[in-house]
């Protein structure tokens, strides 16, 4: 071990995403010592190791980006509507460089530990390095879905052929010519990854345990108009975000679905479809609580995968008949659909012939074998909690993180965890986070935490916990909202469902942004009730 010499920083921020590099900014703007400490080479986040072509994002990008700084968004020029990939992480990287952010950060620097020492009050962070840094507030900016999973599936480690991940994919990209590909999952990324694949590729087979509602993102380049329009109103845009329900300008329609003339539905959602991204999954404001407002958009979409499927056996392989509509992440994609009508590609449904192994050469399921020069696994995360649970976190009294945790997670607004005093988590569970627009919602989330620091800071308070029976009441509170919606009838990563072991509870906290800021600020205002301050 090499501890750090000297006196403990004010605050040590864990990654370099959109949370963590506001985060690290706010904290040197008030003039604290700070040190971030990210596991990849360089800034990003999400969008540093999800490389994969097609990995495009699902808002807005003149939305899906900072607002704290004027000059920057009025600056900064989003060429598309949904902004890919590179672009977003030119524009990560743009910001690191603007605010001179690069100099707190150690990159290659994977916290592997961190452990509060009572009598000093002061945590010290362990890298896989060995390295030993030691702060009096630590902050958890490590992402919702950052701890990517690798199936197990016998045979998976005998494969000799290229093996790949959406979650962390090459830098120098990929030639698949020539290739027979096989995609296992078919989630977000999965969908995204596979048309772009099937173009160059020999043959692609897509490996699909569950079927999953996509709706054809919509892009463009903004016009030139648009974008004058747009930096116009910017202020008046972010206002409309800040207390909204996903922390975009957009709202669902105040109609309930079945209180429309059958032709207004089909007008409003095939404006909604139309419109792209996640706005489908709010045309009516009933369509995630009634499962009859559910029915109707749900048949809608079927329509629309069985227009754009030849065949309609395959169609049917494709529609989901597991979960009502939106309560798994509705994907977003471009040819996804189509894909299946070009001869070089076929769906294997594995509800009807499971994998049974993976050989050297390909993969044998119940009913072929399947010869594959490239595997690529888009089979997902362990979501909101797995980066902070593959950390051993222990707390006052060495508390263990993953111990208090074996029946659940349970946060006080999602930042504060009982027991780890100057210890916060951000966009955790028991945030809106994956529900919500990320960039403002780390803002929000940052600004929080660092008020917080600065109030303790001020007042002389060494320690800063929250109080278990607020967390114990907030986590009661976000899983009763969840009762009152269809998402609890997934088994979606929302619910953990897909971590084996893994506790099924609904994570997010899915009654608005808005409301949940509401929280925030009254708790804030009142000086922190539900907080031990000593
Ligand atoms: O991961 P997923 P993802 N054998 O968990 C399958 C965000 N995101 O990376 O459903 C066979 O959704 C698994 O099958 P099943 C977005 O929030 C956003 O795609 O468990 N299959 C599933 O099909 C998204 O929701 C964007 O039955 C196996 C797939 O792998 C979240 O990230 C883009 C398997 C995993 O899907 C996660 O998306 C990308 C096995 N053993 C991601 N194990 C955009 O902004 C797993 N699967 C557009």
């Amino acid at each position: 071990m090499h501890p750090e010499q000297g006196s403990p920083f004010d605050v040590v921020i864990i990654g370099a995403g959109f949370a963590g590099l506001y985060g690290v900014h706010q904290a040197a703007k008030a003039g604290l010592n700070v040190l971030g400490l990210e596991a990849g080479e360089d800034v990003g986040g999400t969008w540093f190791w999800n490389r994969y072509p097609g990995a495009r994002c699902d808002v807005e990008s003149v939305d899906y980006s900072y607002s704290f700084d004027e000059e920057l968004q009025q600056s900064w020029t989003w060429t598309e509507r949904f902004a890919a990939q590179p672009e977003i992480l030119d524009y990560i990287n743009h910001v690191a460089d603007r605010f001179d952010l690069k100099r707190h950060y150690r990159f290659g620097q994977r916290v592997v530990g961190a452990s509060f020492d009572d009598a000093a009050a002061i945590w010290t962070v362990r890298t896989e390095r060995g390295d030993e840094f030691r702060s009096q507030f630590v902050i958890f900016a490590t992402g919702c879905l950052s701890a990517p999973i690798k199936p197990n599936i016998p045979g998976i480690e005998s494969f000799a052929g290229e093996e790949l991940f959406t979650a962390q994919w090459p830098e120098q990209g990929v030639s698949f010519e020539g290739k027979r590909v096989g995609v296992i999952g078919t989630g977000s990324s999965g969908i995204q990854v596979s048309p772009i694949i099937a173009r160059e590729a020999e043959a692609l087979t897509v490996f699909q345990r569950s079927a999953n509602f996509s709706v054809p993102v919509p892009n463009r380049p903004w016009t030139e108009q648009e974008q004058a329009d747009i930096r116009a109103t910017y202020r008046q845009r972010r206002e409309k975000s800040y207390y909204a329900g996903a922390a975009t300008p957009h709202a669902s329609l105040e109609t309930k679905a079945l209180d429309l003339a059958p032709a207004e539905r089909e007008a409003a959602m095939e404006d909604r479809w139309n419109g792209g991204g996640v706005l489908f999954n709010k045309v009516f404001p009933d369509q995630n609580s009634d499962i009859t407002a559910n029915q109707v958009v749900r048949e809608f979409a079927v329509a629309k995968i069985r227009a754009k499927v030849d065949d309609q056996a395959v169609a049917d392989d494709l529609i989901p008949y597991d979960h009502p509509i939106g309560t798994k992440r509705i994907c977003t994609d471009s040819g996804y659909y189509e894909m299946f009508n070009r001869p070089n590609v076929s769906l294997v449904n594995l509800r009807r012939e499971a994998i049974e192994e993976v050989t050297p050469t390909g993969i044998r399921t119940a009913e072929q074998f399947i010869e594959l020069d490239t595997l690529v696994y888009a089979t997902g995360f362990d979501a909101m909690t797995g980066a902070l649970l593959r950390i051993d976190l222990h707390g006052a009294d060495d508390a263990r993180l993953g111990d208090l945790w074996a029946d659940g997670p349970v946060t006080y607004l999602g930042f504060g965890i009982p027991g780890f005093p100057n210890m916060f988590s951000i966009n955790s569970v028991g945030t809106p986070s994956v529900m919500a627009n990320m960039v403002l919602h780390s803002e929000q989330q940052l600004d929080w935490v660092l008020a917080l620091v600065q109030h303790c800071r001020d007042k002389g308070i060494r320690t800063a916990a929250a109080r278990e029976e607020a967390a114990v009441k907030w986590t009661d509170h976000l899983l009763e909202v969840a009762e009152g919606t269809l998402f609890v009838k997934a088994n979606s990563w929302y619910m953990g469902a897909n971590v084996e072991g893994k506790k099924r509870v609904f994570m997010p906290y899915i009654g608005g942004f808005g409301n949940y800021r509401r929280y925030c600020d009254e708790e804030r205002d009142n000086g922190y009730p539900n907080f031990e301050l000593s």
